[in-house]
């Protein structure tokens, strides 16, 4: 088998794919699809309350046998009892965003499940292998929802240099081509998000995914850099009352009421104008809405087709 790397020994898979922990999108429907499909499926809690969670922890079971994950967020009010529901449900693959998730490490590890955090930096790439993360996904600021400041192709090779376990490459990816740009880095898998929201399978409202296969390439903005929570997002009606506010002085207070609820509104309702519609900068790549089986299979297909241009060049 092509492409088999360390990620996939590690979560049991056929490719190293795994679909990015998306707020309001992630559901049992879209990791469960995944998970099929050959990669890794991930539940994603958000903001959402521990029984919503468990409630998807349940129906992914029901759809597939193949290992799935649940992304924890770890500024959701819910945390802890988030946290009570993965270990619980024993759920083999845990990753994490937008902190350090040091404190639950042993509680995951005590249920055997395999930890690994989302970092936007070497320093805490290397403090998760400290603590004991099984695997890092080194996100660059090209993703969409709340970023770090470096770029995927910066950040990627320097994680791989100061780890030793392995690296999973998120931000900018959504083809055969940025698949095999960061095996290059040195990543031994890819996680996608915004590329699985352009999905039959994904529930998110039709409107969220014609923004994204319209999206051109410099139609995202990053909001929110005042409040320290960087967030990359369309530019729609939205991120410009956002940004006029933000530079109006308004305090972290005031942006932070301002921003909430609007993801679901995108999201759930349709409300793309009115809604905060996060995507990455690669939607604008993205031009059609596939079955996640097609996705994928396109991807390791590009790849292989890469990989032997790339291979003719090496010899000429
Ligand atoms: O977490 C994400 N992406 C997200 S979370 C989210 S919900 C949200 N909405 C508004 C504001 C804040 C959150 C939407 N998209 N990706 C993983 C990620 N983690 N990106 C960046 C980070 C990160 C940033 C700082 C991880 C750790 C960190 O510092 C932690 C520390 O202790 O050093």
């Amino acid at each position: 088998m092509m492409f088999k790397t360390r990620i996939c020994d590690l979560l049991g898979i056929r490719y190293p794919i795994i679909q990015g922990g998306m707020a309001w999108v992630s559901d049992a429907a879209l990791a469960a699809a995944v998970s099929e499909a050959g990669g890794l499926g991930i539940i994603a809690a958000g903001n959402a309350p521990a029984d919503w969670v468990e409630n998807e922890i349940i129906k992914a079971k029901e759809i597939t046998d193949k290992p799935f994950g649940v992304n924890i967020m770890l500024l959701s009010p819910y945390v802890d009892d988030v946290v009570d529901v993965v270990v619980k449900h024993k759920v083999k693959v845990i990753t994490t965003g937008a902190g350090s998730p040091g404190k639950y490490m042993d509680r995951f590890k005590e249920i055997g499940a395999k930890v690994i955090p989302v970092v936007a930096s070497v320093a805490l790439a290397k403090r998760m292998e400290k603590e004991g993360a099984d695997a890092v996904v080194a996100e660059g600021m090209e993703s969409g929802g709340h970023i770090g400041e470096l770029t995927t192709m910066a950040l990627v090779p320097q994680v791989v240099d100061a780890v030793d376990i392995p690296v999973i490459a998120a931000g900018g990816i959504a083809d055969g081509r940025g698949f095999v740009a960061a095996l290059a880095l040195g990543a031994e898998g890819v996680q996608m998000g915004t590329r699985f929201v352009a999905s039959v399978e994904c529930t998110i409202a039709e409107a969220y995914k014609k923004v994204i296969v319209e999206a051109k390439d410099r139609d995202t903005v990053i909001t929110g850099r005042t409040t320290g929570h960087p967030v990359r997002i369309i530019k729609n009606k939205l991120a410009r009352e956002f940004m006029k506010l933000e530079n109006s002085g308004a305090t972290k207070e005031e942006l932070e009421k301002f921003g909430e609820g609007k993801l679901r509104i995108a999201a759930r309702e349709g409300d793309v104008k009115n809604g905060s519609v996060m995507a990455g900068q690669i939607a604008g790549l993205i031009n059609d809405i596939k079955p996640v089986s097609e996705i994928i299979s396109d991807i390791m297909e590009e790849a292989k087709e890469v990989l032997s241009n790339l291979n003719r060049l090496g010899d000429g």
